[in-house]
């Protein structure tokens, strides 16, 4: 409400500017349609914003009819939102962005994408979170450009929804009753972001596979995964003709540790694979893995350590995301012309560390130099600006402010094991386990890769949404949410319940074990 003097004013003048063009008998700008309003709003003047369109985009599908607003907040934080002109539900939406965003985006999907708030009727924004890039895995929009990078680390999410609800105020004549965030990855952390520096810009806020700690995630375990895998010849020693072979071991060895033989690990820390009983025997050459590839694999699993052994990033890569790896970790196969598309998080480490990892920018830096026992330490200053791993959430607690977070047990790009860390850290700062859960809920999903891109080896077809409203609106916490497993004729060929972490499903002992009715949530 800080900016509530100022909006009445713009409220008043706008309106004086809407009546002198009607003439003085015009209708109260509550009486116009919602078609009509939208037109006028490219005439507001909101502070440090600029209003670039304006149009009304017709109904389609299940999606309502709305009033398209683009613009953007200086210096270059663009946005869109999209207010529906009719049966408003009187609350607001803003989806995150993926990667590095640059660019606003609508992906189809849960998370991310404005549009799964649209079609409830919420008026709906998303941004670029400060400026444009090629794609969301290019970094180099940060070159010398300090401005940009707290923008992208903060600063625009939050500007974009001070702006997104003034518009709100002036369009449908109030403030939004409720105001909701969901992102995944970047947007994950968006979302925690937001609950650790601005508590009071969202009633409820749902974070997915968090990228929280930007600068360990893309900069330190990023580099680790790149050097791990790199052989003397500058090719990678684990590629995609070994995928199948190690994950077929690990889901051997693991896939029952959960009561289930059913294709999916239920908690991956549980899982006491021997990546060494895949070594080839004198005179094997098939079906087994060089020295070196079990040397890179342990490294993969073991995750980032300075050369004392000290871990630097909880965890590496989650046993059973193996299948995963090709998109994320190790890169295409080669194509017909003979390129090999590059992974999605090697793209994110080498921009990081060119272009957001320290202080100064360094475009010669690269991963294969990142240094274990020094490197870490000098991103401290770009580690204050982009990551959201503060523990405290006491601001957001106070201010009634729910969050759901969920996280995919088999995510080989947002590993798992940070978010599970991250969890405990908040239970430790807010004084136990119950205190945490009265206003933040951890989601695990057994078997989801990351964002479920692609689709994981278990049900990870969710909507928190619905939780969330019930809980911020109605007080009901979750306890359990249905997940559904969509095979490839779009049919749902299994369902399981989410708990409440640290609980886990677990079968009941009778009945289909493709239905989540026969599934308990209980603590390990
Ligand atoms: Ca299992």
């Amino acid at each position: 409400m800080r900016h509530g003097k100022s909006i009445q004013r713009i409220l008043v003048l706008f309106l004086m500017i809407v009546a002198s063009a009607w003439g003085v008998c015009a209708p109260a700008w509550g009486e116009f349609t919602g078609r009509d309003r939208c037109s006028p709003l490219k005439n507001l003047a909101i502070l440090d914003t600029v209003i670039l369109s304006v149009s009304v985009v017709d109904s389609a599908g299940d999606i309502p009819e709305y009033c398209r607003v683009t613009g953007y907040v200086l210096p270059s934080i663009h946005f869109e939102i999209r207010l529906p002109t009719v049966d408003w539900n009187k609350k607001f939406y803003m989806a995150g962005c993926g990667g590095y965003c640059g660019r606003v985006m609508d992906r189809q999907g849960f998370t991310n994408a404005m549009n799964y708030g649209l079609r409830r009727n919420y008026a709906v924004a998303t941004t670029d979170m400060g400026h444009w890039g090629k794609s969301m895995f290019d970094g180099t929009w940060a070159y010398h450009a300090r401005q940009k990078e707290i923008d992208f680390g903060h600063r625009g999410t939050h500007e974009v929804c001070r702006v997104a609800k003034e518009i709100i105020k002036i369009y449908y004549g109030e403030f939004p009753l409720h105001s909701y965030f969901a992102g995944c990855s970047n947007g994950g952390r968006q979302g925690l972001m937001e609950a650790i520096r601005y508590p009071k810009d969202f009633d409820g806020i749902i974070s997915g596979a968090p990228a929280f700690n930007w600068t360990g995630l893309v900069g330190t375990h990023g580099s680790w995964l790149i050097q791990a895998n790199r052989g003397v010849d500058g090719r990678p020693i684990i590629d995609h003709d070994q995928l199948a072979l190690i994950s077929k071991a690990v889901y051997r060895a693991c896939d029952g540790a959960d009561g289930v033989v059913d294709g999916i690990i239920v908690d991956p820390r549980n899982c006491s694979f021997d990546v060494e009983s895949l070594l080839c025997k004198e005179g094997q050459t098939e079906g087994c893995l060089s020295l070196d590839q079990v040397v890179a694999l342990k490294k993969f699993y073991g995750g980032a350590k300075d050369s004392s052994g000290k871990q630097l990033y909880p965890g590496g890569l989650p046993m059973g995301s193996e299948t995963f790896w090709g998109l994320w970790i190790i890169g295409g196969k080669p194509g017909p012309y003979g390129g090999v598309l590059p992974a999605l998080m090697t793209l994110l480490t080498q921009d990081h560390l060119k272009y957001t990892a320290f202080e100064t920018d360094c475009p010669g830096c690269s991963p294969h130099a990142f240094d274990f026992d020094s490197d870490p330490e000098k991103m401290a200053y770009m580690t204050d600006i982009l990551n959201a791993t503060c523990p405290d959430l006491s601001r957001f607690k106070e201010a009634g402010g729910k969050l759901i977070m969920y996280q995919g047990w088999a995510d080989p790009a947002v590993t798992p094991f940070a978010t599970v860390a991250y969890f405990q850290s908040v239970v430790d700062t807010v004084g136990g386990l119950q205190k945490t859960q009265e206003f933040f809920r951890l989601f695990m999903v057994p078997g989801m890769a990351h964002c479920q891109i692609p689709p994981g080896v278990g049900p990870d077809r969710f909507d928190l949404l619905t939780p969330l409203e019930a809980w911020v609106e109605q007080g009901v916490a979750p306890t359990r949410v249905i997940a559904s497993q969509v095979g490839k004729d779009h049919k749902i060929v299994r369902t399981r319940p989410l708990c409440v972490y640290p609980e886990v499903p677990k079968y009941k002992g009778t009945g289909s074990q493709h239905d989540a009715a026969n599934f308990a949530c209980e603590c390990p």
